[in-house]
């Protein structure tokens, strides 16, 4: 092993270094700088140092325009060695180019993580006009647990739907999350010990949220005026809670899903999976008042954790004109019989048919009974020391170039490939995200339907016991992760990695920069406390 981390970090060195992008200033370049710190937070009224994105939970929101060129100068000021201390930012749900796959943030896939009082900057340059709902997040380990989120929106001057709603700003985003009064590395610690993924201790809107037995922390408050329409953006940062969204004598017209625009679906609940985004509009067209938004969970036995109560995840719908006061109603989990959304109704506005695979992968996801274990087609992901993208850059090419442990798929370029999902017994809805491209939603686990036509395309999915089929092109060579976004089941194997079209030719356009370059070496010679 070590002689290998030394063959890399030669190699390393000596690939030529085009000086790309260096001295050229990018057209609609957006600068911004993230210290990673930690900080004292107390979103539900339980005080706890957190990994933050400059002190706050959520971090600071982030919003570009369609086409822009978004720079990240991220330092890490992390101390607190109650959590881990080195760090990489993830930009859910963005695509990246092959040429800049190494600036996409996963650890031991397309990067090393950054280690304390290290910085790395991110290039992130919005590619093939992807505007839409997304996140930014911390992708080493289970670190997000511990706060480090944060919106990232890309606003479309030219919105198809724009039409349909009046107000849409940096005051009608939805943050909803799980959280933990615990630090994720004794958490981690007792998964792996017990088998049972940790339970929430609350959930969070906006960044306030209620546990059982704990402070009435305000509620987090939406105004509204009345005969506006609303498109409001709801991003589920979860870990692991699936959240039930609605809002009390109201309907949601849902206008994009991930990032791609819908035909309008008017719904009055959604069920979001963790990493799912959705943008809705709602029409403030009810009597002056205060009504509830809904956002109970569903994440493990609330036996296990007596703070948790799905209940207290809400916030509060404020007209203009209404008191300010909690709505008079009770607080329930949700309409009855409600009209709720079944993925499988949705489609895009710009239809585009699934095209014809040319490459099947089957992939059966099972649980090792009583382990923090989950396996893909028997192999459970452990990553590796020397990440999948240095691995390619030194001319790994074949399946047996990587260890079975890293469960690596070599795929040919601009193929179709679908992907699919055995029906899974457990039915524990594994939402399975997809970096840097989206997928064709061939067959929902929502329904029964086979719909190449016009299939949603989107970036996570639910895994369940109805089975799922997506199929994606490999047009943009890389190494994607490809995985659950219940961070426990990503951290105990629930990930693949789909090596994209990475034959010589589109190997030769990766030109990772110096600093990428410095990262193994920086953190392999880090002591573990310290990684
Ligand atoms: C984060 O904090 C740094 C240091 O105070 C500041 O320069 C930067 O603008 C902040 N970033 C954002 C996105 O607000
Ligand atoms: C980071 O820098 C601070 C201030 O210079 C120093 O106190 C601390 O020991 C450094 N931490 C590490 C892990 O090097
Ligand atoms: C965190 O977990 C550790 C180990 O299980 C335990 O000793 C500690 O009391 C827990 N802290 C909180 C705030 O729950
Ligand atoms: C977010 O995702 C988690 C995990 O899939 C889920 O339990 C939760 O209900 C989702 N939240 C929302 C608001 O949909
Ligand atoms: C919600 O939508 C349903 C069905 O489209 C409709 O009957 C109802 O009037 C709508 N409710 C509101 C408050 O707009
Ligand atoms: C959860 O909170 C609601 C609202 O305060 C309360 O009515 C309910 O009794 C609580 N549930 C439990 C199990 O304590
Ligand atoms: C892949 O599966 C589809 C059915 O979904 C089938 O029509 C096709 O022939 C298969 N292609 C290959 C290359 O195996
Ligand atoms: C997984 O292992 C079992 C038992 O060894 C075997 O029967 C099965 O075919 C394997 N499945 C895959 C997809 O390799
Ligand atoms: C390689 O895979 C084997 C199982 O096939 C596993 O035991 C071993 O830990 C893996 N090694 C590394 C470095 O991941
Ligand atoms: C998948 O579909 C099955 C069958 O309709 C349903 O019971 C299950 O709840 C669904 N799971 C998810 C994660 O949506
Ligand atoms: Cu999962």
């Amino acid at each position: 092993m070590q002689l290998l981390l030394l063959t890399t970090a030669i190699l390393a060195l000596l690939r030529p270094h085009p000086a790309i992008g260096a001295a050229i200033r990018p057209r609609n370049l957006k600068e911004i700088t993230l210290d990673i710190v930690n900080a004292n937070v107390a979103p539900d009224g339980f005080e706890r140092s957190a990994v933050t994105a400059n002190g706050t939970y959520p971090g600071p929101l982030i919003t570009l325009t369609k086409g822009d060129f978004l720079r990240v100068t991220m330092h890490n000021r992390l101390t607190d060695p109650t959590m881990r201390r080195s760090t990489s930012l993830n930009f859910d749900g963005i695509f990246f180019s092959t040429q800049n796959s190494f600036h996409e943030g996963t650890p031991f896939v397309t990067t090393c993580p950054i280690g304390p009082n290290a910085s790395f900057v991110y290039d992130v340059p919005l590619i093939e006009g992807q505007t839409g709902t997304f996140w930014y997040h911390s992708q080493l380990s289970v670190q997000y647990v511990d706060g480090l989120r944060g919106a990232l929106i890309v606003y479309d001057p030219e919105d198809p739907s724009a039409h349909l709603y009046d107000v849409d700003d940096v005051n009608t985003i939805w943050q909803i999350g799980d959280w933990w009064h615990n630090s994720s590395i004794p958490l981690l610690a007792g998964y792996v010990a017990t088998g049972i993924v940790p339970v929430s201790d609350s959930g969070t809107f906006n960044g306030v949220g209620r546990f059982q037995g704990g402070p009435e922390v305000p509620f987090f408050v939406q105004n509204v005026e009345a005969g506006k329409r609303y498109r409001f953006r709801i991003i589920n940062q979860s870990a692991r809670n699936v959240f039930t969204m609605s809002v009390d004598n109201h309907n949601l017209t849902i206008i994009e899903a991930d990032g791609t625009t819908t035909v309008p679906h008017t719904v009055n609940q959604i069920i979001m999976l963790a990493g799912q985004r959705y943008s809705v509009v709602l029409e403030a067209n009810q009597p002056v008042a205060n009504y509830w938004i809904n956002a109970p969970f569903v994440g493990g036995n609330p036996a296990v954790n007596p703070n948790q109560n799905a209940t207290l995840s809400r916030a509060i719908l404020r007209y203009a004109g209404a008191p300010a006061a909690d709505p008079v109603t009770p607080m329930t989990l949700g309409p009855v019989n409600a009209n709720e959304l079944i993925e499988a109704d949705l489609r895009p506005l710009a239809a585009q048919a699934a095209p014809t695979p040319d490459v099947n992968i089957s992939l059966t996801l099972f649980v090792t009974p009583g382990k923090a274990q989950w396996n893909i087609n028997n192999v459970s992901y452990l990553s590796p020391v020397v990440p999948t993208l240095v691995k390619v850059l030194d001319g790994a090419t074949r399946a047996a170039d990587f260890n079975v442990t890293e469960n690596t798929f070599i795929l040919p370029v601009n193929s179709v490939i679908e992907v699919d999902f055995a029906p899974n017994i457990d039915d524990e809805a594994h939402p399975f995200h997809m970096h840097g491209n989206n997928f064709f939603v061939v067959k929902s686990n929502s329904s029964d339907l086979v719909n190449t036509v016009n299939p949603l395309r989107r970036d996570v999915t639910g895994v369940g016991a109805a089975g799922v089929i997506v199929r994606f092109i490999t047009n943009r060579p890389g190494t994607w992760f490809f995985h659950c976004h219940i961070f426990w089941h990503m951290q105990a194997g629930l990930a693949t990695v789909m090596a994209s079209g990475l034959d010589g030719t589109d190997r030769a356009d990766i030109h990772p920069n110096r600093a990428w370059e410095n990262l193994c070496p920086a953190y392999d010679a880090l002591p573990a406390d310290l990684q």
